[in-house]
């Protein structure tokens, strides 16, 4: 459990070339991937979050944490997604306009691909005008929209809005999730679905399919 300790000191450090180094020795010595993320890297991003809320941590820390976590989910790719299968579905995903989280939505990107679905990934800041144009180019069953702040949540509403005032609400399902958000929300703002984390967000697309 050392290793996976050390994944989880690195990322609350900072330490990129570190992180990649536990994570690499973790995996040589056969711990799986899902451990490395749930108990390394994703506990660690809420200890950062943590520290960041009792200020003793501030942007810049929260910043070269996330890139220590993004070395090591790099890392973990390959073990996350799935080669060589027929796509299910298709996904376009972003995370909502004004909001430049992304860590959870490329882990969520990961675990669709993984699933075998084909995902358009938007990026971050991503405005209904842009879901918009995406569904019309790639065509999806499903759009996916993460936030991460409760000033940014209301935009998954404008999305939907936009997709019912261009009339193409009934062409995809759409899925949402986030840190802040709630199946109560979902509900509020029209969403077919509301996933609390990744894995239980390709379940639900696999159901919403
Ligand atoms: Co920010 N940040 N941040 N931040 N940041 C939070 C979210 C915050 C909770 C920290 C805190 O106060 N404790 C807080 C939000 C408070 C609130 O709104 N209530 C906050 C704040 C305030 C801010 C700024 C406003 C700070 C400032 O500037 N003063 C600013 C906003 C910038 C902006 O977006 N406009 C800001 C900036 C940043 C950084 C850029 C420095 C960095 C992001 C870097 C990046 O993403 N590339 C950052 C980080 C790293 C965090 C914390 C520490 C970690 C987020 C993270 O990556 N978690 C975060 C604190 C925390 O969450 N405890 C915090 C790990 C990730 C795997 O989890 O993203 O939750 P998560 O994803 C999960 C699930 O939510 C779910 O599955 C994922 C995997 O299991 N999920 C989905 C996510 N999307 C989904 C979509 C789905 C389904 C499931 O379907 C489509």
């Amino acid at each position: 459990m050392d290793l996976i300790q050390n994944i989880y000191r690195e990322v609350v450090e900072g330490n990129q070339k570190a992180v990649k180094e536990a994570v690499q020795a973790a995996l040589d010595a056969n711990f799986g991937a899902d451990v490395i993320l749930s108990d390394g890297l994703i506990a660690a991003m809420g200890e950062v979050g943590s520290l960041f809320e009792q200020g003793e941590y501030f942007v810049p820390e929260m910043l070269v944490s996330a890139k220590s976590m993004q070395e090591g989910l790099n890392l973990l790719r390959p073990f996350l997604v799935a080669q060589g299968i027929e796509p299910i579905g298709k996904v376009v995903i972003g995370t909502v306009k004004g909001d430049l989280h992304d860590i959870g939505k490329n882990l969520v990107s990961m675990m669709l691909e993984g699933a075998g679905f084909e995902v358009v990934d938007l990026g971050t800041d991503t405005s209904p005008e842009k879901f918009i144009d995406a569904i019309n180019q790639h065509q999806p069953q499903l759009i996916g929209m993460s936030a991460m702040l409760t000033t940014t949540m209301p935009n998954m509403r404008h999305v939907i809005t936009a997709l019912e005032s261009a009339g193409m609400r009934q062409r995809v399902k759409v899925m949402i999730g986030g840190a802040p958000v709630t199946e109560t929300f979902a509900n509020q703002i029209d969403a077919d679905g509301y996933a609390p984390d990744a894995s239980r967000a390709v379940a639900l697309a696999k159901s919403l399919l």
